[in-house]
């Protein structure tokens, strides 16, 4: 169903790689962001491995809130004494530099398969899927992880000079699918070529999904159709799911094949996500007061002991669309702070922007418009102060 382009930059080495882990029952670790982004690439590989004939050892989701983003110094300690095995990384990886040093120290051999934006090095993974890294020309960066992980699963079933040798079957294909437009619709991605095809023929099949934790949602009262829109509570909920000591809900749904589980996974995301929206809101209220003091500020740049790590996107994105400001908004922790920034301007690159502070900072990254950094509190006023210059600058 591709529209034919040029190869993705390592995308087949990456599958024969994978592929030979599965046939040969390889020891494999599977270690995804906690969004329905990084959970649905997680599904997805987990799924094609075991059709191979393999099976997934462990898989992770960082807890954002409490570990950080990314590979965590948690999850390192975690790992110890669980190589030798293959180290694949979804939606997430691209920016763990000493992480993966580390992890190679460890004996792992790392895959790194993401689409967020590469800093200024690239991690000596052994192999390294990134639709934006240097030297990728083939003009997919608009997929999400999820559509990419798709990518790397087709080739996984068809190899390039092996075609007919078992395909992705039809069903396996559209139950994949599926799970593909969930994760293109949450990461707000453009739903151009293979997104737009992704989005059509996976909500299509969602209608008649035989997965019993799609399913669970659509017995819910306040979840509509697939026709009426009901798959954004769906998109909503999995993003609900809070990754707690490397596991995650949304995960565990997904995967699960007991009709009365998945309700009552699906019935505690629906109740999260309720208190979460309140949340949302009463922060964003909260910064509306805040900022209504200075109005002429170029940019929005707020946080507060109080507010959870993981809500900072959503309020960022509220913030953002309302004001059509670069807006930060971050947790402050005892002697850091973290958070997320949404610029949805053309050409007010959040990531340039923070690359050009990155002397000030512990962690940034991310994409042009959605993105997120850490930083020692000492140093958020001039963080804040380098961002309105250059903020400032490119409105002139
Ligand atoms: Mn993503």
């Amino acid at each position: 169903m591709s529209i034919v382009k040029n190869r993705i930059k390592n995308l087949t080495e990456a599958a024969q790689r994978i592929k030979k882990a599965a046939l040969e029952k390889e020891r494999i670790i599977i270690y995804g962001d906690s969004d329905a982004d990084g959970v649905c690439s997680t599904v997805i590989l987990q799924e094609a491995i075991k059709n191979l004939g393999g099976s997934v050892f462990s898989v992770m989701f960082p807890d954002r809130e409490n570990d950080g983003y990314g590979v965590n110094k948690r999850a390192l300690g975690l790992l110890k004494g669980k190589s030798p095995a293959l180290f694949i990384t979804l939606d997430l990886g691209i920016g763990n530099v000493a992480e993966v040093e580390e992890l190679n120290a460890m004996g792992f051999e790392v895959i790194i398969i993401d689409h967020h934006e590469p800093l200024d090095k690239i991690p000596a993974a052994s192999i390294v899927v990134d639709v934006k890294q240097p030297g990728d020309n083939a003009g997919f960066e608009y997929l999400c992880n999820a559509g990419l992980t798709f990518k790397l699963v087709e080739e996984m079933f068809h190899p390039a000079e092996a075609l007919g040798e078992g395909g992705l079957g039809e069903s396996l294909r559209n139950s994949l699918l599926e799970l593909v437009a969930l994760a293109t619709i949450s990461d707000m991605v453009p739903q151009i070529e293979d997104n737009k095809l992704f989005i059509e023929r996976g909500l299509r099949s969602l209608q008649e999904t035989y997965r019993p934790g799609l399913r669970a949602f659509f017995g819910m009262p306040d979840v509509g159709s697939v026709a009426a829109g009901g798959y954004m509570k769906i998109i909503s909920y999995i993003n609900t799911a809070e990754s707690v000591d490397f596991m995650n809900d949304a995960f565990l749904l997904l995967t699960s094949h007991e009709v009365n589980r998945c309700r009552d996974l699906a019935e505690g995301l629906a109740g999260k996500s309720a208190l979460k929206q309140q949340k949302i809101a009463s922060i964003s209220q909260e910064v509306e007061r805040r900022i209504a003091k200075n109005p002429d500020d170029k940019i929005i740049f707020e946080g507060d002991p109080a507010w959870k790590l993981t809500l900072a996107g959503p309020v960022a994105s509220i913030i953002a669309q309302k004001y059509q400001k670069p807006t930060f908004i971050y947790k402050k922790m005892d002697t850091e702070s973290a958070g997320s920034v949404r610029s949805l301007r053309e050409g007010e690159n959040s990531v340039d922007a923070m690359a050009l502070c990155k002397d000030l900072l512990i962690t940034y990254g991310g994409h042009a418009k959605a993105s997120g950094f850490r930083l020692k509190n000492e140093d958020l006023d001039q963080f804040k102060q380098r961002l309105g210059e250059y903020f400032i600058h490119l409105r002139k």
